[in-house]
């Protein structure tokens, strides 16, 4: 079967950003677009060519017609075989783990995470590399010069493909797989965490859960894992359907969006665990009775227990956390005495941490924590990993939690995001603060005084390469920080993200509210940006 050559002209805005390309469906819908850019990475990685690819997605508004694009553009390109999550779903932890388990030379996974879904949602396209993991930024750059230069792609006639039944078909050269991903990944699952001791705990008659898949793409995998090799009752894994619109909902796991969930860990008959993942199952939420954990203490709570879980049980070489993670992992590691690095923004930054063996369990305070067992932060192996802890240690999350606490300090955080501003505003406001940044040390900001000022620059220690302007970093002698940084995933206007931490060494002092404890900080942060006066916005659209 011959190819056919189909001319196009470029499009402006293919540059994946912290996490891939995300759109809105009407721009992936427009002709040509998807195409362009999966030619492109065809174009610039070159090995796909006579290898093995792994494709899915989310299962998001868009999916499967992607999906039939995608592997009529893979045979004309020469990919020998195509291994496809039946249905067209793979979570992107998943996605990690088959990319590596079969050794494929890559794989495109099709999401947007936990932007909503359906024909007015978004869309999106990431391409991982043989390691498993997000593309480097080497890789994305050259994707997006491609695509800038494209004349054309190429593509096979085919009919349209089952994506639902089990077993191999071809298109031209190219075999189709249609695999299930479940098996592979909850046998992963399985080689890490004590099985045996989460399932006493299921059956011990004084343990209440539920696990909120949001109606994404988390709630086969978890009915899977949680209820049927688990023993959890059936129901405990809610809105476990994947919806094409997720719902309606926003599949976000957070104190905003999964309300639902939250409401059941508070009041007289609160759960003892709520878990929650987002759309592509990266992402996760740890809830105790009465109790919120934030991402950033679960990684230092993780790494500080890890030798109780089987998979760790020999120790962690080192951890890494995004650069506006709090900075309770530093504590941890510094107690262990292993490597703790701080990187930009974005899963692609440990890839070369994690392959080097630098590290064994790194985190971001968006609500994503992982290890080495994959290269993408993994929303279902949290989830377990606390469970193992649950029931390793015979303690509730609030009594672990605590005692972290009382044992490192805690690191008191909150995140306020500036949704949908205008995004010149939000240039400008960074800006001002570059502007700003030599005058600040030294200088005294409400109850503060300013140690540290910097526009966040990061040189990978593996391969040298270098990330300039990842974020406006401002320290203070008491340890508290401010960060401001610009969303890379959005698909409207501009999103602010301001990032807040306090260090409170105090047990007496450690069941504040973080509302109340934060609030002076919240102040300086506001006026040193100039937030409303520059964005019109009083108040953040989302507290996390
Ligand atoms: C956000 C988070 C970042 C995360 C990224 C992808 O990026 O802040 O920590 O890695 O989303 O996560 P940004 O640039 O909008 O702040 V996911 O679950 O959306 O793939
Ligand atoms: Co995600």
């Amino acid at each position: 079967m011959q190819p056919h050559v189909i001319a196009t002209t470029p499009f402006q805005g293919q540059r994946p950003g912290t996490s891939g390309l995300r759109k809105k469906v009407g721009v992936f819908q427009q002709p040509h677009y998807l195409e362009n850019f999966v030619q492109a990475i065809f174009d610039t990685q070159t090995e796909l060519s006579g290898g093995t690819l792994v494709l899915g997605g989310d299962g998001r508004f868009y999916n499967r017609e992607a999906i039939q694009v995608i592997l009529r553009l893979a045979a004309a390109n020469g990919v020998k075989r195509t291994l496809v999550g039946r249905g067209g779903i793979l979570s992107t932890p998943a996605a990690s783990c088959v990319i590596r388990k079969y050794r494929a030379q890559g794989g495109i996974i099709l999401s947007a995470s936990h932007n909503p879904g359906g024909p007015d949602g978004d869309f999106g396209i990431k391409f991982n590399t043989a390691n498993g993991g997000p593309a480097p930024e080497a890789v994305t750059e050259a994707i997006h010069a491609r695509t800038l230069v494209l004349e054309q792609y190429r593509m096979l006639t085919a009919p349209t493909l089952d994506l639902d039944t089990l077993g191999t078909t071809r298109i031209g050269d190219m075999a189709v797989e249609i695999f299930d991903s479940i098996a592979d990944y909850a046998e992963l699952m399985e080689s890490l965490f004590d099985f045996n001791a989460i399932h006493q705990l299921f059956n011990s008659g004084h343990f209440q859960m539920r696990f909120d898949a949001m109606h994404a793409v988390t709630g086969p995998y978890a009915k899977a894992i949680i209820e049927q090799r688990l023993g959890a009752a059936p129901g405990t894994v809610m809105n476990g359907e994947a919806l094409e619109d997720f719902g309606g909902g926003h599949p976000d796991p957070n104190l905003a969006h999964a309300k639902a969930l939250v409401a059941l860990t508070e009041g007289p008959d609160a759960l003892d665990f709520g878990a929650a993942s987002d759309g592509d199952g990266d992402r996760n939420m740890i809830l105790g009775k009465h109790c919120f954990v934030t991402p950033s203490d679960s990684l230092a709570v993780l790494a500080a227990n890890a030798h109780l879980v089987p998979g760790y049980r020999s120790g962690i070489r080192g951890i890494a956390r995004s650069m506006p993670t709090s900075q309770a992992a530093d504590r941890v590691a510094e107690q262990l005495g292993v490597e703790c690095f701080e990187t930009p923004t974005g899963w692609k930054f440990f890839g070369n941490l994690l392959d080097a063996g630098r590290i064994t369990l790194c985190g971001e305070e968006s609500f994503g924590t992982g290890s080495d067992h994959v290269r993408e932060k993994d929303g279902l192996w949290a989830v377990l990993f606390w469970l193992n802890l649950l029931a390793a240690r015979q303690q509730s999350v609030a009594e672990i939690l605590s005692e972290h606490w009382r044992r490192f300090g805690r690191n008191v955080y909150t995140r306020h995001d500036y949704e949908a501003v205008d995004a010149t505003a939000a240039g400008g406001l960074l800006s001002h603060l570059r502007i700003l940044l030599p005058e600040l040390p030294g200088r005294r900001l409400g109850d503060q005084v300013v140690a540290l000022a910097d526009d966040f620059a990061y040189t990978d220690p593996i391969d040298g390469s270098r990330s300039l302007q990842q974020g406006i970093r401002i320290g203070f002698e008491s340890g508290a920080r401010i960060v401001y940084r610009l969303s890379g995933t959005g698909t409207e206007g501009a999103t602010l993200r301001v990032y807040l931490e306090r260090y409170e060494p105090d047990p007496a002092r450690h069941q504040l509210p973080t509302d109340e404890v934060m609030r002076p900080l919240v102040l300086i942060a506001r006026e040193l940006a100039q937030i409303e006066e520059r964005t019109g916005r009083a108040e953040p659209d989302v507290i996390t």
